[in-house]
């Protein structure tokens, strides 16, 4: 109906499993899986699958979540009994203990968890494979972006490292990879998973308070551990922010670095992780960033012409992370010019997005608008310090 074709020149994958959007980490736990849903009910209303390669991947295998994860926690995510089901009173060893984080209100288990992780993980590796095997360019996996996971601990909400599984894949085809993180919160499990290679430099742009936001990590001087031959050192960059970051303020930031970086680093592949908490509204989000904000990073990155998975993340406020999520996919396609403004009229669920625009303004998503705690001067420094750690980053 939109005329939607498929780029010229080069391809686009979807890597999704529709069984994921089925899972529930619980009534009032904030991350809803059905967002997915959301996101591929406005993908396909304005056409987009005709202009893509659309995979329905599988789970990923045993072996997979081996690359990264320690055998007993994946032993143990897999048989961890739902906590709604009575323990085995018989063995006290095992009687209400947590394990691994898992089972607290951040990363509850729930029923069908080892298959939710296994999904989502999925979507990620498969995106991974076709980027290295040539058959895409630009891969997306909205299921996936699980940043905080750590080998062998399940972190806020995230358990299984679906990002970390993906690079690995893609180091096995390119020399270097760029990961960037738009979420609004730090991407700790990337870093630390590539803390000791300078084959992989992580970036991530984050709300930074360290003791009242989560994770807390993620301060302007922390690029590595600097031990002696650490090959890894300086390859971690962190953009710590305060409440209210505006677009304008953040693509200057996002061009300035990403820019700089491109240019010492190098890199093979990227992998862009696309947490959509960092949109003003969200319900976990401190950030003003509005969906075309958001989506310049993309095309800026889109733009450096290197392969790229494109990964999802966080994202509170379904609507918005649809909204969000489709906007891009229309980006990597390069059809965001012939998409209308608003959203079709035959998009299921479409009573859901409120307003009918794909793009509502600060005023109404916000009624008020979040002030802006993120100074020039402060902006112009993490950009300096930033240009600064980059002379240790080999041309
Ligand atoms: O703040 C914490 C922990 C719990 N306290 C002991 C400290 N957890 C956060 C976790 C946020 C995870 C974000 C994941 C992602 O980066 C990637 C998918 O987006 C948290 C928050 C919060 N406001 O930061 N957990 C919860 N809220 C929560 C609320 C209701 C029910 C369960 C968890
Ligand atoms: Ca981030
Ligand atoms: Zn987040």
């Amino acid at each position: 109906e939109y005329n939607i074709v498929r780029p010229k020149g080069y391809t686009v994958s979807y890597h999704a499993n529709p069984e994921m959007e089925k899972h529930h980490f619980g009534q009032t736990h904030p991350m809803k899986p059905w967002r997915l849903t959301l996101t591929k009910s406005l993908v396909t209303s304005y056409g987009m699958p005709f202009a893509m390669d659309n995979y329905n991947t599988r789970p990923a295998t045993y072996e997979e979540l081996n690359s990264f994860h320690a055998s007993d926690y994946l032993d143990y995510l897999g048989t961890a009994p739902p906590e709604d089901q009575p323990r085995d009173i018989d063995n006290p060893d095992k009687a209400g203990e947590v394990k691994f984080n898992l089972g607290g209100s951040d990363c509850p288990l729930f029923h069908g968890l080892f298959d939710y992780c296994s999904m989502s993980a999925g979507t990620s590796v498969d995106a991974a494979r076709k980027i290295c095997n040539g058959q895409s360019d630009i891969a997306i996996a909205w299921g996936g972006g699980l940043h905080h996971a750590k080998r062998s601990e399940a972190s806020g909400f995230c358990y299984i490292n679906d990002i970390v599984l993906g690079i690995l894949q893609l180091l096995r085809c390119y020399p270097r990879v760029l990961y960037i993180d738009i979420d609004v919160h730090h991407g700790d499990g990337v870093e630390e998973a590539f803390f000791s290679t300078d084959r992989v430099m992580t970036v991530s742009f984050h709300k930074y308070h360290p003791d009242s936001f989560f994770p807390g990590t993620g301060g302007l001087d922390d690029n590595g551990p600097k031990s002696e031959h650490n090959p890894g050192a300086h390859h971690a960059i962190n953009v710590p922010l305060n409440d209210g970051i505006t677009d304008e303020q953040y693509s200057w930031l996002f061009e300035s670095i990403i820019g700089k970086i491109n240019e010492h680093f190098r890199p093979s592949a990227i992998a862009l992780q696309c947490g959509a908490d960092s949109l003003a509204g969200d319900r976990l989000g401190r950030f003003n960033l509005q969906v075309q904000g958001h989506g310049a990073c993309v095309e800026y990155c889109k733009k450096l012409g290197i392969p790229m998975i494109i990964f999802g993340g966080g994202g509170y406020t379904p609507r918005n992370v649809a909204r969000a999520w489709a906007h891009e996919t229309s980006i990597a396609i390069g059809c965001q010019n012939k998409i209308p403004e608003e959203i079709p009229q035959h998009t299921p669920w479409r009573e859901h997005f409120i307003h009918d625009t794909l793009f509502p303004t600060l005023e109404q998503i916000l009624g008020e608008p979040r002030a802006n705690r993120n100074t020039p001067k402060r902006l112009q420094e993490i950009v300096q310090h930033v240009h600064e750690q980059l002379r240790f980053v080999g041309h």
